[in-house]
């Protein structure tokens, strides 16, 4: 790609890298941005070959937002008629687990976009929010809800509705990023986070991702049904035999996705 896109792609062995590429507006999400995004995480979710995802964007930020310029000048009708939704349903629909590598700014829809990656790998200068209030409006793209369950109603609340922006510290304390790292390792953490991933069983992977996301969604009697089912599942793939046989054998696996 050249470095016109407003994607950059890479792989690093099973491991497939996206980056936002919009550094003049902090990489706000058009439209565009993210039919190719959502475009992309298919292709690849779709690719046996591609064990896991990274989202990263640059230093200064993951993402500011969504792209107040794109919507301005819309009403609710103009709104709706978009249907931009649909593409963050497709980003939803990603088994492949993805990694977010979240740096400086992750507002509004880029605080969203991050929520609908698995792991959170947080750069210390990483500042976490929900600020449409500022400019009229709320989250649209799953904040009220994602961040509610993940923080609590409590901070939720403080941070929608009066658009304060969260540290890295206090987002990992509250469980909204998985992991914080210094300022200059951000990158390259995230990576290592997403090869050691890698090497371990993409159907485990899949499924496990499954049933986590899953207690945002069932109640417990169902989330555990559906839990045994996809680890029962899991003793039907050469991976668990290989998985469980080099345990044995005091050798590291050679998971194959099988
Ligand atoms: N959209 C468009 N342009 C943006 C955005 C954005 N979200 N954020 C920053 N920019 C642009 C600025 O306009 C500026 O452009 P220019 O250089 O041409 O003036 C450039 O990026 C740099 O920004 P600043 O000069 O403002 O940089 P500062 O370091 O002073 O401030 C901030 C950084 C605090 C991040 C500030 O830019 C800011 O407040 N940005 C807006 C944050 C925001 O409100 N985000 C929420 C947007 S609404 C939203 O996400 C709704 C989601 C709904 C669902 C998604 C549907 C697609």
């Amino acid at each position: 790609m050249s470095n016109e896109s407003i994607l950059l792609t890479e792989r690093d062995g099973h491991v497939a890298i996206v980056r936002i590429n919009r550094p003049k507006v902090l990489n706000a999400l058009n439209l565009e941005l993210m039919q190719q995004l959502a475009e992309l995480m298919e292709q690849w979710d779709a690719d046996d070959d591609v064990r896991v995802i990274v989202l990263a964007g640059n230093d200064r930020a993951f993402a500011a937002g969504a792209d107040i310029g794109d919507m301005a000048e819309l009403d609710a009708a103009a709104m709706s008629e978009r249907d931009q939704f649909a593409q963050w349903e497709r980003i939803k629909n990603v088994r492949t687990p993805i990694v977010a590598a979240v740096s400086g700014f992750a507002l509004g829809g880029g605080c969203e976009l991050m929520m609908h990656c698995d792991v959170v790998v947080a750069s210390e200068t990483a500042r976490i929010g929900q600020p449409e209030i500022n400019i009229g409006v709320m989250p649209g793209a799953g904040g009220t809800q994602r961040l509610t369950r993940a923080i609590g109603k409590a901070l939720a609340m403080d941070i929608v509705l009066t658009g304060r922006f969260l540290t890295a510290a206090e987002a990992e304390r509250h469980g909204l990023v998985s992991r914080v790292v210094p300022r200059e390792h951000w990158y390259t953490e995230s990576i290592k986070v997403a090869r050691r991933m890698a090497s371990l069983g993409p159907i485990a992977l899949k499924n496990a991702k499954e049933s986590v996301l899953n207690a945002e969604e069932l109640p417990l009697t169902d989330g555990l049904k559906r839990e045994r089912r996809l680890f029962y599942d899991l003793f039907d793939t050469e991976d668990q035999t290989e998985g469980m046989t080099a345990f044995l054998e005091k050798r590291r696996p050679n998971f194959t996705g099988r």
